[in-house]
């Protein structure tokens, strides 16, 4: 995936297209599809909601099917409850991750970098409304969750061998000149997209976290990427609960209306079979 499609990753230039992609996804999803795709990302989780339904709930495909009480459930505070940056991937309960992570197929590493992050970002910013269903229909997207080219994700989050995608190099994708002097993505000459949620290196430089609690940001380590793309989608204040927004943020990572396709229908997946609650 990351090499075929044809712009770039999180963090390209934004296009007025969202209104048009808008008309494009209600006609491929319908409209009630649509906004439960949003609201998911949304319902998403609020940062731990896996679809809750909300006041666009009626609109949702889950709707009436998990009430409102498919919040994630927290996990029990374990030794390092009071460590200055706890591990996103022990927020959620290790139950829910368990049997989300078997309804959904997502694996259960993943789900909990995707869960937390969006945990920890309803902590940090709860006007946003991220889902964790969002961060997975992300993830699954753009690396089927740190799995592509024949990467394997760890149970300490690293995804190996590193996730590098093609130059953008203006031949089958956005032009961008490289812009970190091939620290992150080893291109000196032009920028690539790196790691499971694919940051090119500027957005990487923007918004880097740290969520796996050891002190460093690294771009295929899944806690980091996870919590790295909770806050950029949440970023300029945006309320993932309403499908305008939830299309710009999605944008902001990848301006195709075919990805944003992509995304909506994964989280809309997700939501529908995953995240019931304990
Ligand atoms: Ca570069
Ligand atoms: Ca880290």
């Amino acid at each position: 995936m990351t090499g075929s499609r044809p712009v770039p990753r999180a963090g390209q230039p934004k296009a007025r297209w969202w209104l048009p992609s808008l008309i494009v996804l209600m006609a491929i999803l319908g409209a009630g599809c649509l906004a439960a795709a949003a609201y998911i990302g949304t319902g998403a989780d609020s940062s731990a909601r896996a679809a809750a339904p909300s006041a666009a709930s009626g609109a949702g495909p889950q709707s009436g099917s998990q009430g409102s009480s498919a919040t994630i459930p927290a996990a029990a505070p374990g030794p390092d409850a009071n460590t200055p940056v706890p591990a996103v991937s022990g927020l959620a309960d290790p139950g829910w991750v368990a049997r989300t992570a078997e309804a959904t197929g997502i694996p259960d590493r993943a789900l909990a970098a995707y869960a937390g992050a969006a945990m920890a970002i309803r902590g940090d910013q709860p006007s946003c409304g991220l889902g964790w269903n969002t961060l997975a229909a992300i993830g699954l997207v753009e690396s089927g969750h740190g799995s592509i080219n024949g990467a394997q994700l760890a149970s300490d989050g690293q995804v190996s061998p590193r996730i590098v995608g093609i130059a953008l190099d203006g031949s089958t994708t956005d032009t961008i000149p490289d812009t970190d002097d091939g620290s992150l993505d080893g291109d000196p000459e032009w920028d690539r997209a790196v790691g499971p949620m694919q940051f090119i290196p500027s957005t990487w430089a923007g918004h880097a976290s740290d969520g796996n609690g050891d002190g460093q940001a690294e771009v295929n380590q899944i806690d980091d990427a996870a919590l790295t793309a909770a806050k950029y989608l949440c970023a300029s204040a945006r309320d993932l609960t309403q499908p305008a927004d939830w299309i710009t943020a999605i944008a902001a990572y990848n301006r195709s209306a075919e990805y944003n396709q992509r995304v909506a229908e994964a989280a809309t997946q997700y939501a529908r079979t995953g995240g019931a609650p304990g």
